[in-house]
């Protein structure tokens, strides 16, 4: 099947009208729509399976075990990990983030140390940091962003001047949810690992549309959620060497983590169980594995460029609009799913509001990332995000909404 129409009526949300208006998803950026399949994998396992993991002897507890196991697998598949043992079941990228930034970080850091982030860092790639260095005394530096729109994306001319050896992580996002930008993760990870540092990426926004493969990618940690790749919410993954996962200190303690536990301490199983303490989220990590099966029965590849070219088609759209700022690439260059932008005189939430009467779902604001929108001189942007399921009759509508506004608003 090929992305566009013909998947839409897999997902039984996007068949709805919102004021009247067909519902016209763009905000997919944010939280992705789920399949009948992923939807259909939830029910049937409440409904036949469900039971506790790793802990009975019994039919149930048997076959959810042996069901949870293999979404494991498969994650670690959908990935290019070698082994699934790699693969850590979390709540989601921002618990994936917090978990090596609690135990990794705390664990290995000091004063004197540094860790390089980005200008284009989701708060949930800054944050944990924030409080990894204020507990280890380390420094935070951010690699910039060039262009008034950012639209020369990392200034990786000045990548040296930043990634010294003094940096021992290099944690970055492989796709902006701002920018609409695709970094050059490869490349990145090359260049750290030139000066002794590990890499950690932030696949939040590349996970559910581009192909990706940590080992050609050549990174030490990578987070993602399953909400941004048509699974469930509150699952996703980190993914670790398996030598740095087995040498870092638990974070969480409980049942299902531990090797002997007596009254005066406790030892670890190995990752991943080490990393997952209590009852785990069982059935939405199987319905993930069934979001891997979708994406890839589609191919990755085909949705990555049916994604880039919506966008592209929808920045070319709004581009000549009067008062009209467009963030990240400029027409022409390679724009990843999404474009974001600010009208000089109408706020975007009076844009994204002004959508919502037409049908069209956007997100208005500082997208969780405060900082890259302060020194863009914007307080917020209106940000459309193109999925699989979005068409170029979507697109148009969109457009047609945006010129709307602008007449509304008499900008
Ligand atoms: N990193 C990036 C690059 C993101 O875009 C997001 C979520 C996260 C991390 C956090 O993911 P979570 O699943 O742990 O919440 N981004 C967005 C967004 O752009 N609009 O809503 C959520």
């Amino acid at each position: 099947m090929r992305p566009g129409q013909a998947t839409r009526s897999d997902f039984p949300v996007l068949d709805q009208q919102v004021g009247g208006k067909p519902l016209i998803y763009l905000d997919s950026a944010a939280t992705a729509q789920k399949p009948r399949q992923v939807i259909a994998a939830l029910s049937s396992f409440y409904e036949r399976d469900n039971a506790n993991v790793h802990r009975g002897l019994h039919a149930l507890s048997m076959r959810a075990t042996d069901a949870f196991e293999h979404a494991r697998a498969r994650l670690a598949r959908f990935i290019g990990a070698a082994d699934p043992a790699e693969l850590v079941f979390t709540a989601g990228t921002t618990d994936s983030i917090n978990l090596v930034a609690q135990t990794w970080a705390t664990a290995n850091l000091r004063p004197g140390d540094a860790i390089l982030l980005t200008e284009m860092e989701h708060h949930s790639n800054l944050v944990p940091w924030q409080l990894a260095a204020a507990r280890t005394g380390a420094t935070l530096r951010f690699l910039p962003v060039a262009g008034d729109d950012a639209e020369h994306g990392l200034d990786l001319d000045r990548l040296d001047e930043f990634l010294t050896p003094q940096v021992k992580l290099f944690a970055f996002t492989h796709q902006s949810n701002t920018l609409g930008i695709l970094n050059p993760a490869a490349e990145l990870c090359r260049r750290a690992r030139a000066v002794g540092a590990l890499t950690l990426i932030d696949a939040a926004q590349s996970i559910g549309h581009e192909a990706l493969d940590v080992q050609a990618l050549g990174c030490d940690f990578l987070a993602f959620s399953g909400h941004k790749m048509c699974g469930p919410t509150g699952i996703g993954a980190l993914y670790g060497r398996r030598a740095l996962l087995d040498a870092m200190p638990p974070w969480r303690g409980g049942g299902g983590m531990i090797e002997n536990v007596e009254f005066s301490g406790s030892t670890w199983k190995p990752a991943p169980e080490r990393f997952e303490a209590g009852t785990p989220n069982i059935a939405d990590a199987i319905a993930l594995a069934t979001a891997c099966d979708y994406l890839d029965g589609i191919g990755r590849p085909a949705i990555a460029a049916h994604d880039h070219h919506l966008a592209a088609l929808a920045h070319a759209a709004i581009a000549g609009l009067p008062g009209i700022r467009i963030l990240g690439p400029r027409l022409g260059s390679p724009r990843a799913g999404l474009v974001s932008f600010a009208f000089k005189d109408i706020h975007a939430h009076d844009v994204v509001t002004f959508a919502d009467q037409q049908g069209v779902a956007l997100r208005g604001g500082h997208h969780c990332n405060m900082p890259l929108m302060k020194k863009l001189g914007l307080p917020s942007t209106a940000r459309a995000s193109f999925y699989l399921y979005n068409t170029e009759a979507e697109v148009a509508a969109f457009a047609a909404a945006m010129h709307k506004v602008v007449k509304f608003f008499g900008a």
